[in-house]
């Protein structure tokens, strides 16, 4: 079992959902400003997990402006983990993981022991009553289920003000990584849709 595992790992979903101050909370530990992502952007973390091995995490940010739609699936090729983001307060940013970028997903994403983590962001805003959920948690976990989405890997985050929640992600996936690459993943497991597994030494690992 490697102690060490390089790992891509893609965020995708709708305009102003969050994925870069997600981003930005992780890698940097900071909440700022931020402008629209134009393409895609790229930052590396490395994740000690608690039994002693550590994940490098090769994190990519695509833009979810319609305009770049086509370039932000391009993107999602070759991912270990995607992370499907929508705005807990945003309705039509929930619809669209189920309209776009899960069925991308299914059709693109074909590495060994790839999985499909959804996330609601800007739960901060929830918590502390400024808006109320546009989706509720039963929703949540039907639409994963129906599109192979396990619900342990249905997150809540807040990049604004709990950092704890932005690490529990991160841990997971990092988790997750190591796990494909140690136990000598053979692509019998794909989390989303029906893809076709590639075998391991296909499998497009960054580092
Ligand atoms: N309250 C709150 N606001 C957030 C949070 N995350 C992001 N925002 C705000 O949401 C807006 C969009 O954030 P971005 O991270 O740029 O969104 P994005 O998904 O990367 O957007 P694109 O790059 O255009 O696809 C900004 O005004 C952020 O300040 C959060 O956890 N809580
Ligand atoms: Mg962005």
């Amino acid at each position: 079992m490697p102690e060490e595992t390089d790992a891509k790992v893609v965020l995708c979903g709708k305009q102003d959902v969050g994925k870069t101050c997600l981003i930005n909370r992780f890698v940097h530990n900071t909440f700022c400003e931020t402008s629209t992502t134009i393409g895609c952007s790229f930052a590396t973390k490395r994740v000690a997990l608690r039994d002693g091995r550590a994940s490098t995490l090769a994190i990519w940010d695509t833009a979810g402006q319609e305009r770049f739609h086509a370039l932000s699936a391009y993107y999602l090729r070759g991912a270990r983990v995607a992370i499907a983001c929508y705005d807990l307060t945003d309705r039509a940013s929930f619809q669209e993981l189920e309209d776009r970028w899960l069925p991308e997903l299914s059709k693109v994403c074909d590495t060994a022991g790839f999985r499909a983590f959804v996330v609601g962001t800007k739960l901060d805003l929830v918590l502390d009553g400024f808006c109320s959920r546009g989706v509720a948690r039963e929703e949540v976990l039907a639409m994963a289920a129906r599109n192979g989405v396990d619900a342990s890997d249905i997150f809540e985050t807040s990049a604004k003000s709990k950092v704890e929640t932005v690490e529990a992600l991160f841990e997971r996936i990092a988790a997750c990584c190591a796990e494909g690459a140690g136990d000598g993943a053979d692509g019998s497991t794909v989390r989303v849709g029906g893809a076709v597994p590639r075998r391991k030494d296909e499998c497009c690992v960054l580092g």
